[in-house]
């Protein structure tokens, strides 16, 4: 166990705030792991795959209310409601905690309490943050001891005297002696609380078993809290992958990329290029921690030790890493499941079987007309499974980013991929960034651009404004040529026919390949009023049939001009925006005339 006296009084005094039956210290180790998932089976919880198929790998079915992250559930009790900005749910903090006092009073009744103690970022960094999840889900430890470096290491890094983030976490589903335990326990949507308070540092959460509403070192920790960490230390906690790009000459490229939730990160971080000269290595595929090195140049770190990728549209076709890597040692979650004990997934790539048992629990065959798999079914897997992972994913001082991506589902207006004019202008670009709604969103709001600064919308522990200003503040006293370079990409546009202009996926290394060289000098650009964009001839489009390059360029002052008047309006709803980002607006109007 541990001498830390924190931790102990920390953990006593929510055992008798929340009065689990029990208490089991984690320690992290694979037979701990197997031991509770063998309980997890035993009870009806976990259903053990086929061995031979899909060894040591668990499938897990929620209940159906308990499927996503919920936003509308997600609250930053900051100090004052202008600390926490324009995007966020705020809620006074100590009203927030009589509340949630109330509901985690007695909530473990009938279960046993988890102590993990995790780590997020590489063992014994001094950037690493430690975190303590207490939780009522052996769900939630299981997914943590892959998420995160989780068990003895992380309490021996802790020490006697060393500092925790407290993570409070409980399925809301309290039993009396007797009652019969659902195989997904968890609380009403209107009792469920993701609770973040930045400054004291801690989360509370209440009511959810699923993803990032319980797995707290990712979003909650890693992105909410981390951001507010962050602001106040003088580094950044980001919403991006990261990767390493080889070239034919043994050169690697660090690039990180910020794209809104279920855009391609997982896939562009592993993927295999279609041009042969090129490899690359996933260092991470989620959240990106940004520091400035003594050399003036930004390096990244992946503070997570797993993935928890979404599994429908994952195929040998489109991801075939990431299909390697969930080969054995896996937990699904609201997947199918097949008559031989495998999972299954639309767009998996092969044909549906006949029958299958869907998320639910429910006999499916083809013609049930619904999916069988739930579309924010998700796989949790260890990092070092990855064919792909790079010997530089757990270097403490993180590798140095020589250019970052930005962008999200624009199938109009904003061309494949445009260079940044300088860091402002990126920041600029950053702030704006967004996918356009479609049907499958909000149905009213069809065509317009959900902003979504840095992909971090739903991610940042503080005032929007304040966080845009950091940006530029990194910026600020910088040797430019030090800092990454800034790409806003969109792989998304299409035809008036409504065909995808660009093939994706594998396909994408032709624009990292411009970039590379452009980093390098060696190809020139065309500046426009939007940015810099390749010539024509510059991207390699060898082997690719039938590709609409002027199409994936052209940048269309007339729609512009709109672009330019909803970014206007929407900065209007921010209160805290920079001098710098209305300048930048107006540099873009003034060039578009
Ligand atoms: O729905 C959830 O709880 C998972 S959300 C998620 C998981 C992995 C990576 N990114 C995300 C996200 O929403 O950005
Ligand atoms: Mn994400």
């Amino acid at each position: 166990m541990t001498k830390n006296k924190k931790l102990l009084a920390w953990v006593n005094e929510m055992a008798e705030l929340c009065k689990p039956d029990k208490v089991h210290w984690c320690d992290g180790s694979k037979e701990e792991y197997d031991r509770m998932m063998d309980e997890m089976v035993a009870s009806g919880m976990a259903i053990r795959l086929n061995e031979k198929k899909r060894p040591g790998s668990y499938l897990f079915r929620s209940h159906p209310s308990d499927v996503a992250r919920v936003e509308d559930r997600t609250f930053i009790a900051s100090a004052t409601k202008e600390e926490a900005g324009p995007t966020n749910n705020w809620r006074d903090p100590k009203e927030l905690k009589a509340t949630l006092t109330g509901l985690f009073n007695g909530s473990m009744k009938g279960r046993t309490m988890y102590v993990l103690p995790f780590v997020m970022g590489p063992l014994n960094s001094p950037f690493s943050i430690i975190g303590v999840e207490l939780t009522d889900s052996p769900y939630v430890a299981v997914n943590m001891r892959l998420m995160t470096r989780m068990g003895k290491d992380a309490l021996d890094m802790l020490g006697e005297d060393g500092d925790f983030v407290p993570c409070l976490h409980s399925v809301g589903a309290p039993l009396k002696p007797g009652d019969k335990d659902s195989t997904w326990p968890c609380a009403p949507m209107e009792d469920k609380y993701i609770a973040h308070f930045p400054e004291e540092r801690a989360i509370w959460s209440y009511g959810s078993g699923y993803g990032g509403n319980a797995l707290l070192g990712k979003k909650c920790l890693a992105l909410r809290i981390a951001s507010a960490i962050a602001r106040d230390e003088g580094w950044q906690a980001e919403h991006m992958l990261i990767l390493g790009l080889t070239n034919s000459e043994g050169e690697k490229t660090y690039i990180t990329a910020a794209f809104p939730s279920a855009c391609g990160k997982t896939n562009l971080a592993m993927l295999v290029p279609t041009l042969p000269d090129y490899k690359v290595e996933t260092l991470g595929d989620d959240i990106a921690w940004l520091r400035k090195g003594e050399d003036g140049r930004i390096y990244a770190v992946n503070p997570e030790a797993g993935f928890f990728g979404v599994a429908p549209g994952t195929s040998y076709q489109s991801n075939p890493n990431a299909m390697h890597t969930i080969e054995r040692d896996t937990i699904f979650t609201n997947v199918a499941l097949t008559d031989d004990g495998d999972v299954w997934w639309e767009g998996i790539g092969t044909p549906a079987p006949d029958h299958l048992i869907d998320w639910q629990g429910n006999d499916w065959t083809p013609d049930s007309g619904k999916n069988a798999a739930h579309p924010n079914a998700r796989f949790t897997v260890s990092a070092v499974q990855c064919p792909a992972i790079s010997p530089d994913w757990e270097k403490p001082e993180g590798v140095p980013v020589s250019a970052m991506l930005i962008g999200g589902r624009r199938p109009r207006v904003v061309p494949l991929v445009m260079e940044s004019r300088d860091w402002a202008h990126g920041i600029f670009l950053g702030s704006v960034m967004g996918s356009e709604i479609t049907a499958a969103t909000i149905s009213d709001k069809i065509g317009q651009v959900r902003r979504d600064p840095f992909a971090m919308l739903p991610f940042i522990g503080y005032n929007v404004g304040d966080y845009l200003k950091h940006w530029l503040e990194v910026g600020e006293g910088s040797d430019p040529s030090k800092l990454p370079r800034i790409y806003h990409v969109n792989w998304f546009l299409k035809s008036d026919e409504g065909k995808f202009l660009w093939p994706g996926f594998g396909d994408n290394v032709r624009v990292l390949d411009w970039i590379v060289r452009r980093l390098k000098g060696e190809v020139g650009a065309v500046e426009t009023p939007i940015g810099n964009l390749p010539e024509e001839k510059d991207i390699n489009l060898t082997g690719l049939k039938d590709v609409d390059l002027s199409a994936l360029l052209k940048v269309d002052k007339a729609l512009w001009a709109e672009e330019a008047k909803a970014i206007a309006a929407y900065y209007e709803g921010m209160d805290r925006l920079p001098e710098e980002l209305k300048e930048q607006l107006k540099g873009l109007q003034e060039r578009l005339k």
